[in-house]
């Protein structure tokens, strides 16, 4: 196994809409093994093939608290199934270190994803992993935690950023 280079805001990169995965072989497994040790070397609870600069429709996540639950999702969709009910949650993404964010987003979801063998599986989450997976799913079209901030506050993590290195 081994670590990856994760990308920064604002790095264009980030912003490449992933691949739906249509081969399950040893190389997807081996990516997904590469990303839960990137993540857990981080100390996150979700990471995107994004960004580790591979553009490709798998997620890897551990939302437990002794960090020995690791999931992978390979293609997953949602579907809000009701706009009704909406979760704030302060939060933060490995793409931009040092901030935490107020976001709000639906909590009642569909969940459909592929597991490693190619199998599909489907459910209704529930708290931080409803969370977690829609701010992962945003990373494979592309999109970015700041960009649900307004332009100000954007612009100035992206100053602050570019002046870290
Ligand atoms: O480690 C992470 N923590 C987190 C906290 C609240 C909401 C989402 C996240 S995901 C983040 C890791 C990451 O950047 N995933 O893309
Ligand atoms: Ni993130």
């Amino acid at each position: 196994m081994s670590v990856m280079k994760i990308l920064t805001f604002p790095d264009p990169r980030l912003r490449t809409v992933a691949a739906p995965v249509e081969k399950f072989d040893k190389s997807l497994k081996k990516l997904t093994d590469d990303m839960l040790e990137t993540m857990y070397s981080e100390n996150g609870i979700g990471l995107a093939a994004t960004q580790v600069n591979v553009h490709k429709r798998v997620i890897v996540m551990d939302i437990s608290e002794e960090r020995n639950e690791p999931r992978v999702f390979i293609n997953p969709e949602f579907e809000i199934k009701s706009n009704k009910s909406l979760y704030t949650f302060s939060e933060g993404c490995l793409s931009v270190p040092g901030f935490n964010e107020e976001i709000t987003r639906p909590d009642q979801i569909i969940l459909k994803w592929q597991n490693l063998d190619g199998d599909n599986l489907e459910d209704e989450p529930e708290g931080l992993l409803t969370v977690c997976i829609q701010h992962e799913i945003d990373h494979l079209e592309g999109k970015l935690m700041v960009d649900y901030l307004s332009t100000l506050k954007r612009d100035r993590i992206r100053n602050k950023l570019n002046k870290r290195i």
